[in-house]
Protein backbone atom coordinates (compact mmCIF):
# COMPACT_ATOMS: atom_id res chain seq x y z
CA UNK A 1 0.00 0.00 0.00
CA UNK A 2 1.04 3.38 -1.18
CA UNK A 3 2.03 5.78 2.37
CA UNK A 4 -1.13 7.57 3.28
CA UNK A 5 -0.53 11.03 2.25
CA UNK A 6 -2.60 14.05 3.79
CA UNK A 7 -2.29 17.42 2.37
CA UNK A 8 -3.00 19.84 5.13
CA UNK A 9 -3.54 23.21 4.47
CA UNK A 10 -2.02 24.51 7.27
CA UNK A 11 1.34 23.41 5.92
CA UNK A 12 1.50 25.43 3.48
CA UNK A 13 2.10 28.39 6.28
CA UNK A 14 5.34 28.61 7.91
CA UNK A 15 5.87 31.83 9.65
CA UNK A 16 9.31 31.01 10.44
CA UNK A 17 10.07 30.58 6.59
CA UNK A 18 12.80 33.17 5.56
CA UNK A 19 12.38 33.66 1.82
CA UNK A 20 15.73 32.72 -0.44
CA UNK A 21 16.68 35.06 -2.90
CA UNK A 22 15.51 33.07 -5.60
CA UNK A 23 11.70 32.64 -4.35
CA UNK A 24 9.54 34.53 -6.56
CA UNK A 25 7.24 36.27 -3.99
CA UNK A 26 3.01 37.05 -4.21
CA UNK A 27 1.72 39.52 -1.91
CA UNK A 28 -2.06 39.02 -1.64
CA UNK A 29 -4.83 40.99 0.11
CA UNK A 30 -6.93 38.04 1.31
CA UNK A 31 -10.55 38.24 2.77
CA UNK A 32 -11.33 34.66 4.33
CA UNK A 33 -15.04 33.56 3.83
CA UNK A 34 -16.86 33.37 6.81
CA UNK A 35 -15.91 30.67 9.54
CA UNK A 36 -12.43 30.25 7.66
CA UNK A 37 -9.48 31.05 9.47
CA UNK A 38 -6.49 32.92 7.94
CA UNK A 39 -4.45 30.47 8.34
CA UNK A 40 -7.10 28.14 6.88
CA UNK A 41 -7.32 30.58 3.65
CA UNK A 42 -3.86 31.66 3.21
CA UNK A 43 -2.88 27.57 3.59
CA UNK A 44 -5.67 27.09 0.69
CA UNK A 45 -4.14 30.06 -1.50
CA UNK A 46 -0.17 28.61 -1.63
CA UNK A 47 -1.30 25.53 -1.90
CA UNK A 48 -4.05 25.84 -4.51
CA UNK A 49 -1.49 28.14 -6.68
CA UNK A 50 1.26 25.52 -6.19
CA UNK A 51 1.19 22.36 -5.47
CA UNK A 52 -1.43 21.54 -3.37
CA UNK A 53 -5.28 20.03 -3.90
CA UNK A 54 -7.94 19.64 -1.90
CA UNK A 55 -8.50 15.95 -0.80
CA UNK A 56 -5.71 13.65 0.63
CA UNK A 57 -3.91 11.68 -1.49
CA UNK A 58 -2.09 7.97 -1.30
CA UNK A 59 0.54 8.88 -3.26
CA UNK A 60 3.35 11.67 -2.96
CA UNK A 61 5.60 13.58 -5.92
CA UNK A 62 8.96 13.18 -5.01
CA UNK A 63 9.51 16.99 -5.44
CA UNK A 64 6.62 17.99 -3.24
CA UNK A 65 8.19 19.73 -0.29
CA UNK A 66 10.85 20.92 -2.54
CA UNK A 67 7.98 22.98 -4.71
CA UNK A 68 5.48 24.17 -1.59
CA UNK A 69 4.50 28.05 -1.55
CA UNK A 70 4.54 29.09 1.73
CA UNK A 71 2.69 31.54 2.88
CA UNK A 72 5.12 33.29 5.37
CA UNK A 73 4.02 36.61 6.68
CA UNK A 74 0.41 37.26 7.20
CA UNK A 75 -0.73 40.93 8.53
CA UNK A 76 -4.26 42.10 9.38
CA UNK A 77 -5.89 45.12 7.88
CA UNK A 78 -8.16 45.13 10.76
CA UNK A 79 -11.26 45.19 8.24
CA UNK A 80 -12.04 41.46 7.95
CA UNK A 81 -8.75 40.97 5.10
CA UNK A 82 -5.02 39.95 5.71
CA UNK A 83 -1.98 40.37 4.01
CA UNK A 84 -0.32 37.81 3.11
CA UNK A 85 3.28 36.90 1.69
CA UNK A 86 3.63 34.09 0.06
CA UNK A 87 7.19 32.96 -1.61
CA UNK A 88 7.23 30.01 -4.38
CA UNK A 89 10.20 28.45 -5.27
CA UNK A 90 11.30 29.42 -8.66
CA UNK A 91 11.04 25.58 -10.20
CA UNK A 92 7.55 26.17 -9.72
CA UNK A 93 7.37 28.31 -12.86
CA UNK A 94 8.44 27.57 -16.61
CA UNK A 95 10.88 29.48 -18.20
CA UNK A 96 9.57 32.50 -19.60
CA UNK A 97 5.79 32.06 -19.70
CA UNK A 98 3.44 34.59 -17.98
CA UNK A 99 0.76 32.25 -19.09
CA UNK A 100 1.73 29.32 -16.90
CA UNK A 101 2.48 32.25 -14.03
CA UNK A 102 -0.51 33.50 -14.74
CA UNK A 103 -2.25 30.13 -14.31
CA UNK A 104 -0.27 29.14 -10.69
CA UNK A 105 -0.97 32.42 -9.40
CA UNK A 106 -3.51 34.32 -11.06
CA UNK A 107 -5.88 31.52 -11.52
CA UNK A 108 -7.83 29.09 -9.99
CA UNK A 109 -7.64 30.84 -6.62
CA UNK A 110 -10.00 33.80 -6.97
CA UNK A 111 -13.20 31.12 -7.06
CA UNK A 112 -12.36 29.18 -4.02
CA UNK A 113 -15.19 28.79 -1.73
CA UNK A 114 -13.01 29.54 1.56
CA UNK A 115 -12.14 32.96 0.19
CA UNK A 116 -14.55 36.03 -0.06
CA UNK A 117 -12.56 37.92 -1.58
CA UNK A 118 -8.69 37.70 -2.96
CA UNK A 119 -5.81 40.55 -4.72
CA UNK A 120 -3.05 39.82 -6.00
CA UNK A 121 -1.25 43.34 -5.08
CA UNK A 122 2.30 42.28 -6.28
CA UNK A 123 4.43 40.05 -7.73
CA UNK A 124 8.04 40.38 -6.70
CA UNK A 125 10.61 38.91 -9.13
CA UNK A 126 13.81 37.58 -8.72
CA UNK A 127 16.88 37.98 -11.04
CA UNK A 128 16.35 34.43 -12.32
CA UNK A 129 12.96 35.30 -13.09
CA UNK A 130 13.60 38.30 -15.05
CA UNK A 131 16.62 36.84 -16.77
CA UNK A 132 13.94 34.77 -18.80
CA UNK A 133 12.14 37.54 -20.69
CA UNK A 134 13.25 40.56 -22.96
CA UNK A 135 11.73 43.52 -21.98
CA UNK A 136 11.45 46.64 -23.39
CA UNK A 137 13.26 46.56 -27.12
CA UNK A 138 13.50 50.42 -27.50
CA UNK A 139 12.10 51.54 -23.64
CA UNK A 140 12.39 55.54 -22.66
CA UNK A 141 15.73 56.76 -24.85
CA UNK A 142 15.14 54.50 -28.00
CA UNK A 143 11.10 55.50 -28.23
CA UNK A 144 12.69 59.14 -27.81
CA UNK A 145 15.53 58.64 -30.50
CA UNK A 146 13.06 57.39 -33.29
CA UNK A 147 11.19 60.57 -32.96
CA UNK A 148 14.03 62.85 -32.27
CA UNK A 149 12.23 64.36 -29.03
CA UNK A 150 14.55 64.47 -25.88
CA UNK A 151 13.04 67.24 -23.54
CA UNK A 152 9.19 67.03 -23.75
CA UNK A 153 6.40 64.59 -23.01
CA UNK A 154 5.62 62.94 -26.19
CA UNK A 155 2.11 63.66 -27.66
CA UNK A 156 0.08 61.66 -28.94
CA UNK A 157 -3.65 61.78 -30.35
CA UNK A 158 -6.39 59.35 -31.06
CA UNK A 159 -8.91 60.67 -33.33
CA UNK A 160 -12.35 60.53 -31.62
CA UNK A 161 -14.83 59.74 -32.24
CA UNK A 162 -13.88 56.19 -31.14
CA UNK A 163 -15.24 54.50 -34.51
CA UNK A 164 -17.00 55.66 -38.01
CA UNK A 165 -13.71 57.36 -40.21
CA UNK A 166 -13.23 55.90 -43.82
CA UNK A 167 -9.55 55.43 -43.99
CA UNK A 168 -9.70 58.83 -46.50
CA UNK A 169 -10.84 60.77 -43.59
CA UNK A 170 -8.73 59.51 -40.99
CA UNK A 171 -5.84 59.88 -42.79
CA UNK A 172 -7.22 63.67 -43.55
CA UNK A 173 -7.60 64.04 -39.41
CA UNK A 174 -4.37 62.26 -39.08
CA UNK A 175 -2.42 64.68 -41.19
CA UNK A 176 -4.56 68.03 -39.28
CA UNK A 177 -3.26 66.68 -35.93
CA UNK A 178 0.00 65.94 -37.08
CA UNK A 179 0.60 69.12 -38.56
CA UNK A 180 -1.00 70.96 -35.77
CA UNK A 181 1.73 69.82 -33.43
CA UNK A 182 1.50 66.12 -32.05
CA UNK A 183 3.85 63.68 -32.57
CA UNK A 184 2.04 60.25 -32.86
CA UNK A 185 -1.62 59.73 -34.21
CA UNK A 186 -2.91 56.77 -32.42
CA UNK A 187 -5.60 54.40 -32.71
CA UNK A 188 -8.76 54.03 -30.44
CA UNK A 189 -8.63 50.31 -29.23
CA UNK A 190 -11.52 49.26 -30.63
CA UNK A 191 -10.35 50.40 -34.17
CA UNK A 192 -9.33 47.54 -35.56
CA UNK A 193 -9.47 46.00 -39.78
CA UNK A 194 -13.60 46.57 -39.60
CA UNK A 195 -15.51 46.47 -43.04
CA UNK A 196 -16.03 50.21 -43.02
CA UNK A 197 -12.18 51.10 -42.73
CA UNK A 198 -9.75 48.27 -43.39
CA UNK A 199 -6.52 48.21 -42.03
CA UNK A 200 -4.00 48.43 -44.58
CA UNK A 201 -6.25 51.18 -46.28
CA UNK A 202 -6.13 53.35 -42.86
CA UNK A 203 -2.23 52.46 -42.78
CA UNK A 204 -1.79 53.69 -46.47
CA UNK A 205 -3.60 56.80 -45.64
CA UNK A 206 -2.36 57.73 -42.14
CA UNK A 207 1.46 57.14 -43.97
CA UNK A 208 0.56 59.69 -46.62
CA UNK A 209 -0.33 62.37 -43.53
CA UNK A 210 2.99 61.52 -41.77
CA UNK A 211 4.84 62.25 -45.23
CA UNK A 212 3.33 65.20 -45.68
CA UNK A 213 3.54 66.17 -42.18
CA UNK A 214 7.11 65.48 -41.72
CA UNK A 215 7.98 67.51 -44.85
CA UNK A 216 5.48 70.41 -43.38
CA UNK A 217 6.59 70.49 -40.23
CA UNK A 218 10.88 69.21 -39.93
CA UNK A 219 9.55 67.38 -37.17
CA UNK A 220 9.57 62.89 -36.99
CA UNK A 221 5.72 61.77 -36.74
CA UNK A 222 4.39 58.38 -36.22
CA UNK A 223 1.40 55.78 -35.76
CA UNK A 224 0.40 53.91 -32.79
CA UNK A 225 -1.17 51.28 -34.97
CA UNK A 226 -3.82 49.03 -33.63
CA UNK A 227 -2.49 45.42 -34.77
CA UNK A 228 -4.74 43.96 -31.89
CA UNK A 229 -6.57 40.76 -33.75
CA UNK A 230 -6.79 37.30 -34.06
CA UNK A 231 -2.97 35.90 -34.19
CA UNK A 232 -2.25 35.44 -38.04
CA UNK A 233 -4.21 39.12 -38.87
CA UNK A 234 -1.69 40.35 -35.97
CA UNK A 235 1.08 38.60 -37.91
CA UNK A 236 0.16 40.48 -40.92
CA UNK A 237 -0.36 43.52 -39.60
CA UNK A 238 2.80 44.03 -38.10
CA UNK A 239 4.49 42.98 -40.84
CA UNK A 240 2.32 45.74 -42.89
CA UNK A 241 3.44 48.23 -40.45
CA UNK A 242 6.84 47.54 -41.14
CA UNK A 243 6.78 47.47 -44.95
CA UNK A 244 5.11 50.66 -45.26
CA UNK A 245 8.19 52.15 -42.79
CA UNK A 246 6.40 52.94 -39.72
CA UNK A 247 7.82 52.23 -36.56
CA UNK A 248 5.23 51.56 -34.07
CA UNK A 249 2.42 49.18 -33.45
CA UNK A 250 -0.24 49.23 -30.55
CA UNK A 251 -1.71 46.10 -29.05
CA UNK A 252 -4.89 46.08 -26.34
CA UNK A 253 -2.48 43.10 -24.65
CA UNK A 254 -5.14 42.01 -22.34
CA UNK A 255 -7.99 41.30 -24.95
CA UNK A 256 -5.67 39.30 -26.93
CA UNK A 257 -3.60 37.59 -24.07
CA UNK A 258 -0.22 37.47 -22.49
CA UNK A 259 1.41 34.48 -25.46
CA UNK A 260 -0.06 37.37 -27.87
CA UNK A 261 1.82 39.71 -26.55
CA UNK A 262 4.93 37.53 -26.62
CA UNK A 263 4.39 36.68 -29.62
CA UNK A 264 4.04 40.65 -31.03
CA UNK A 265 7.59 41.36 -28.65
CA UNK A 266 9.41 39.02 -30.89
CA UNK A 267 7.81 40.13 -34.04
CA UNK A 268 8.80 43.34 -33.22
CA UNK A 269 12.15 42.84 -32.22
CA UNK A 270 12.67 41.21 -35.96
CA UNK A 271 11.34 44.44 -37.75
CA UNK A 272 12.79 47.00 -35.10
CA UNK A 273 9.16 48.10 -34.06
CA UNK A 274 8.08 49.60 -30.25
CA UNK A 275 5.19 48.37 -28.62
CA UNK A 276 2.47 51.02 -27.38
CA UNK A 277 0.29 48.89 -24.78
CA UNK A 278 -3.23 50.09 -24.37
CA UNK A 279 -4.57 47.84 -21.06
CA UNK A 280 -8.71 47.65 -22.13
CA UNK A 281 -10.24 45.24 -19.70
CA UNK A 282 -7.67 46.04 -16.59
CA UNK A 283 -10.61 47.52 -14.78
CA UNK A 284 -12.58 44.72 -14.54
CA UNK A 285 -10.05 43.03 -12.19
CA UNK A 286 -7.98 46.08 -11.36
CA UNK A 287 -10.57 48.29 -9.97
CA UNK A 288 -12.30 46.11 -6.62
CA UNK A 289 -9.48 47.31 -4.17
CA UNK A 290 -10.51 43.34 -2.48
CA UNK A 291 -10.76 41.38 -5.09
CA UNK A 292 -8.70 40.72 -8.75
CA UNK A 293 -4.95 41.91 -9.73
CA UNK A 294 -3.53 45.13 -9.20
CA UNK A 295 -2.48 47.62 -11.75
CA UNK A 296 0.43 47.20 -10.30
CA UNK A 297 0.84 43.83 -11.16
CA UNK A 298 -0.56 44.28 -14.64
CA UNK A 299 2.38 46.91 -15.03
CA UNK A 300 5.32 44.79 -13.72
CA UNK A 301 4.38 41.97 -16.00
CA UNK A 302 3.99 44.48 -18.71
CA UNK A 303 7.90 45.82 -18.14
CA UNK A 304 8.63 41.63 -18.64
CA UNK A 305 6.65 41.13 -21.78
CA UNK A 306 8.39 43.84 -23.57
CA UNK A 307 5.96 46.79 -24.05
CA UNK A 308 7.79 49.97 -24.94
CA UNK A 309 4.82 52.70 -23.95
CA UNK A 310 2.16 51.32 -21.31
CA UNK A 311 -1.12 52.99 -20.10
CA UNK A 312 -0.88 54.19 -16.30
CA UNK A 313 -3.88 56.33 -16.24
CA UNK A 314 -4.38 60.11 -15.17
CA UNK A 315 -2.93 61.44 -11.30
CA UNK A 316 -5.87 63.53 -9.80
CA UNK A 317 -7.48 64.50 -13.39
CA UNK A 318 -9.01 63.59 -16.59
CA UNK A 319 -11.95 61.09 -17.41
CA UNK A 320 -11.01 57.50 -15.93
CA UNK A 321 -10.51 56.49 -11.98
CA UNK A 322 -7.51 56.53 -10.51
CA UNK A 323 -5.37 57.28 -7.38
CA UNK A 324 -2.64 60.19 -7.76
CA UNK A 325 -0.49 58.03 -5.94
CA UNK A 326 -0.66 54.88 -7.77
CA UNK A 327 -0.27 56.29 -11.11
CA UNK A 328 2.91 58.26 -9.63
CA UNK A 329 3.93 54.23 -8.08
CA UNK A 330 2.94 52.74 -11.70
CA UNK A 331 5.63 55.41 -13.45
CA UNK A 332 7.95 55.13 -11.01
CA UNK A 333 7.52 50.87 -10.87
CA UNK A 334 7.74 51.32 -15.16
CA UNK A 335 10.64 53.63 -15.33
CA UNK A 336 13.37 53.20 -12.47
CA UNK A 337 16.01 50.76 -12.24
CA UNK A 338 14.79 49.88 -8.57
CA UNK A 339 11.46 50.48 -7.78
CA UNK A 340 11.15 51.09 -3.94
CA UNK A 341 8.42 51.73 -2.09
CA UNK A 342 7.19 54.73 -0.04
CA UNK A 343 7.89 54.64 3.24
CA UNK A 344 3.98 54.53 4.27
CA UNK A 345 3.66 51.60 1.69
CA UNK A 346 2.95 48.06 3.43
CA UNK A 347 2.14 46.44 0.25
CA UNK A 348 5.25 46.39 -2.20
CA UNK A 349 8.22 45.50 -2.32
CA UNK A 350 11.70 46.53 -3.15
CA UNK A 351 12.02 45.13 -7.49
CA UNK A 352 15.03 44.98 -9.10
CA UNK A 353 14.59 45.45 -12.32
CA UNK A 354 18.13 43.71 -13.70
CA UNK A 355 18.29 45.87 -16.25
CA UNK A 356 15.63 45.74 -18.26
CA UNK A 357 14.83 49.21 -20.28
CA UNK A 358 12.30 51.48 -18.76
CA UNK A 359 8.98 51.60 -19.94
CA UNK A 360 7.47 54.85 -21.39
CA UNK A 361 4.14 55.62 -18.96
CA UNK A 362 1.39 56.77 -20.61
CA UNK A 363 -0.93 59.06 -19.10
CA UNK A 364 -4.29 59.35 -21.32
CA UNK A 365 -8.40 59.90 -20.71
CA UNK A 366 -9.44 63.10 -20.59
CA UNK A 367 -6.82 65.38 -20.85
CA UNK A 368 -7.12 68.75 -22.91
CA UNK A 369 -4.37 71.67 -22.58
CA UNK A 370 -5.91 73.00 -19.60
CA UNK A 371 -5.32 69.80 -17.25
CA UNK A 372 -1.84 68.86 -18.58
CA UNK A 373 0.28 71.10 -15.73
CA UNK A 374 -0.67 68.76 -12.83
CA UNK A 375 0.34 65.60 -14.99
CA UNK A 376 3.93 66.95 -15.84
CA UNK A 377 4.56 67.79 -12.03
CA UNK A 378 3.03 64.63 -11.08
CA UNK A 379 4.60 61.90 -13.57
CA UNK A 380 7.67 64.57 -14.75
CA UNK A 381 8.34 65.13 -18.38
CA UNK A 382 9.17 61.47 -19.42
CA UNK A 383 5.68 60.72 -20.38
CA UNK A 384 3.37 59.77 -23.45
CA UNK A 385 0.40 62.22 -22.81
CA UNK A 386 -2.37 61.05 -25.12
CA UNK A 387 -5.10 63.98 -25.93
CA UNK A 388 -7.73 62.48 -28.05
CA UNK A 389 -11.21 64.36 -27.22
CA UNK A 390 -8.80 67.40 -25.76
CA UNK A 391 -7.98 67.63 -29.55
CA UNK A 392 -10.39 66.54 -31.83
CA UNK A 393 -13.17 68.64 -29.92
CA UNK A 394 -11.15 72.28 -29.70
CA UNK A 395 -13.71 74.99 -31.62
CA UNK A 396 -11.61 75.83 -34.46
CA UNK A 397 -11.01 72.01 -35.19
CA UNK A 398 -8.08 69.52 -34.91
CA UNK A 399 -5.13 71.44 -35.89
CA UNK A 400 -6.06 73.99 -33.67
CA UNK A 401 -6.31 71.56 -30.66
CA UNK A 402 -3.01 69.94 -31.26
CA UNK A 403 -1.06 73.49 -31.66
CA UNK A 404 -2.75 74.20 -28.08
CA UNK A 405 -1.24 70.93 -26.41
CA UNK A 406 1.91 71.98 -28.10
CA UNK A 407 1.41 75.36 -26.28
CA UNK A 408 0.24 74.15 -23.23
CA UNK A 409 3.28 72.01 -22.74
CA UNK A 410 5.52 74.63 -24.03
CA UNK A 411 4.28 77.02 -21.15
CA UNK A 412 4.34 74.36 -18.34
CA UNK A 413 7.95 73.63 -19.60
CA UNK A 414 8.63 77.01 -19.44
CA UNK A 415 7.33 77.69 -16.02
CA UNK A 416 4.92 80.16 -17.70
CA UNK A 417 1.18 80.31 -16.34
CA UNK A 418 -1.39 79.02 -18.80
CA UNK A 419 -3.64 82.46 -18.75
CA UNK A 420 -0.71 84.18 -19.30
CA UNK A 421 0.77 82.19 -22.64
CA UNK A 422 -2.63 82.40 -23.90
CA UNK A 423 -2.62 86.30 -24.49
CA UNK A 424 -0.51 85.62 -27.19
CA UNK A 425 -1.17 81.96 -28.39
CA UNK A 426 -5.28 81.75 -30.02
CA UNK A 427 -5.23 78.27 -30.07
CA UNK A 428 -4.03 77.44 -26.23
CA UNK A 429 -6.55 80.57 -25.28
CA UNK A 430 -9.49 78.77 -27.53
CA UNK A 431 -8.92 75.68 -25.70
CA UNK A 432 -8.97 77.30 -22.18
CA UNK A 433 -12.53 78.94 -23.28
CA UNK A 434 -13.73 75.64 -24.02
CA UNK A 435 -12.38 73.67 -21.06
CA UNK A 436 -11.08 75.92 -18.47
CA UNK A 437 -7.99 74.71 -16.35
CA UNK A 438 -6.87 73.62 -13.29
C1 LIG B 1 -8.66 58.25 -24.38
C2 LIG B 1 -8.89 56.84 -24.80
C3 LIG B 1 -8.13 55.74 -24.03
C4 LIG B 1 -8.27 55.80 -22.50
C5 LIG B 1 -8.01 54.49 -21.80
C6 LIG B 1 -10.35 56.51 -24.71
O1 LIG B 1 -9.32 59.19 -25.17
O2 LIG B 1 -8.56 56.69 -26.15
O3 LIG B 1 -8.59 54.51 -24.49
O4 LIG B 1 -7.35 56.75 -22.08
O5 LIG B 1 -7.82 54.65 -20.42
O6 LIG B 1 -10.87 55.92 -25.63
O7 LIG B 1 -10.95 56.83 -23.69
P1 LIG B 1 -9.55 60.70 -24.65
P2 LIG B 1 -6.40 54.42 -19.74
O8 LIG B 1 -8.19 61.38 -24.69
O9 LIG B 1 -10.49 61.33 -25.63
O10 LIG B 1 -10.12 60.64 -23.28
O11 LIG B 1 -5.40 55.29 -20.46
O12 LIG B 1 -6.61 54.86 -18.34
O13 LIG B 1 -6.07 52.99 -19.89
MG1 LIG C 1 -9.34 54.70 -26.40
Amino acid sequence: MPEKFDIIYHEFVDENYKPSGTDLIVVFRVTPAKGISIYDAAGRVAAESSVGTWTTLSVKPSLFEKLKAKAYRLHDLGDGSWLVWVAYPLELFEEGSIPNLASSVLGNIFGMKAIEGLRVEDIVFPREYIEWFPGPQHGVTGVREILKIRDRPILATVPKPKLGYTPEEYGKIAYEILVGGVDLVKDDENFAGQKFCRFEARLREVMKAIDKAEKETGERKGYLANVTANIKEMEKRIKLVADYGNQFIMIDFLTVGWAALHHARELAEEYKLAIHGHRAFHAAFTRNPRHGVSMFVIAKLGRLAGLDHLHIGTPGVGKMDAKTMEVIDYARLLREPVFKPREDDIIHMEQDWAGLKPVLPVSSGGLHPGNLQPVIEKLGADVLLQVGGGVIGHPDGPRAGAAAVRQAIDAILRGIPLDEYAKEHRELARALEKWGHV
